[in-house]
């Protein structure tokens, strides 16, 4: 049975990842770790142990104290905080990183850390972009993905720890919002539409990104960890993405069920220089090949199952 630690555990994606997972492999195989804890249900419902991912021996006691065969490492900075805050991101994400794959590489565990699609550059191809091709991201939350992917390739083939990855879109989740990202436009228009029925985005009209709903950043998680590690080529950070819109059309489709609700404009310049260097849609086909990828929701059953969910939660 997995015995599995999490950082960044009460984070959107750890705090979601940390409830399947306990479903999954059992509450006590299950090890949530954050820099604080709070009275959340991720925090309460199993072990749960306060780790500064930029302390090595913080994290190695931990995990030798619960004997982990699995690492998912989830602390991060993410794209707009990180350009705020470039040395300090740079230090948190890759020193934590760093960490991690230590301790995966000392305990022989099996180890996964999310890439993004901000590890592509204005130089890369923007429409259905390859899953191998020029990577030049222009922003420090990028230069952390393509090194991150690049030092756990090295750690698989250096020292043979099983390290998977995948390339996330924009998430989107009713849980826990994410903090300091630059598609956190297309969660924040929910709220904001079940709250007041209207939205102010500071990301322009027209510019596309990729995104997902969370059940399927789940699923692709747990599925790509229990593949078949002898047919994995890609490895770290496989593309995955379930859809690619732009403002005005995830507004549209929350009018079909919120008919009042209506969208303004306040571009943020510095979040829509961010989006511009992103690509417009990724070909997540290597991960349908290589391990069976596929997203289940699209942007209309996303939008019918937030506005219920957040509805209920509101
Ligand atoms: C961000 N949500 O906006 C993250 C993600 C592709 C975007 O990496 O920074």
């Amino acid at each position: 049975m997995k015995r599995i630690l999490i950082t960044g555990a009460l984070g959107q994606i750890g705090s979601e990842l940390t409830l399947r997972l306990r479903e999954v492999y059992g509450s006590d195989n299950v090890i949530a770790t954050d820099i604080r804890k709070n009275d959340s249900e991720a925090a309460q419902s199993g072990p749960f142990e306060v780790v500064d991912v930029t302390n090595l021996q913080s994290m190695m006691e931990t995990a030798k104290k619960y004997n982990v065969d699995t690492v998912m490492h989830l602390a991060a900075l993410l794209s707009a905080t990180a350009e705020a805050k470039p040395v300090f991101a740079w230090n948190l994400n890759m020193g934590g990183l760093m960490n991690a794959l230590e301790t995966a590489r000392e305990l022989k565990a099996q180890f996964f850390t999310p890439s993004s699609i901000g590890a592509f550059g204005p130089s890369t191809p923007k429409d259905n972009t390859p899953q191998d091709t020029i990577m030049r991201p222009t922003t420090m939350y990028g230069v952390n993905k393509v090194a991150g992917e690049l030092l756990s390739d090295y750690y698989f083939h250096k020292f043979g720890v099983d390290t998977r990855g995948v390339r996330f879109p924009g998430l989107i989740s009713y849980d826990t919002p994410p903090g300091g990202g630059t598609t956190d436009y297309a969660v924040e228009i929910y709220y904001e539409a079940v709250k007041n029925g209207k939205y102010t985005s500071y990301i322009d009209k027209g510019t596309y990104m990729d995104m997902m709903y969370m059940p399927d950043a789940l699923n692709a998680i747990i599925n790509l960890m229990e593949a078949d590690s002898a047919k994995l080529i890609h490895r770290n950070a496989f593309n995955v993405t379930a859809m690619s819109f732009a403002p005005e059309e995830i507004a549209a489709e929350i009018k079909k069920n919120i008919p009042d609700f209506h969208i303004e404009y306040n571009v943020d310049l510095d979040r829509q220089k961010i989006a511009e260097s992103w690509p417009n849609s990724i070909d997540a086909s290597a991960a349908a090949a290589e391990w069976g990828f596929k997203a289940e929701y699209n942007l209309e059953t996303m939008t019918k199952d937030m506005i219920e969910k957040l509805r209920q939660k509101l």
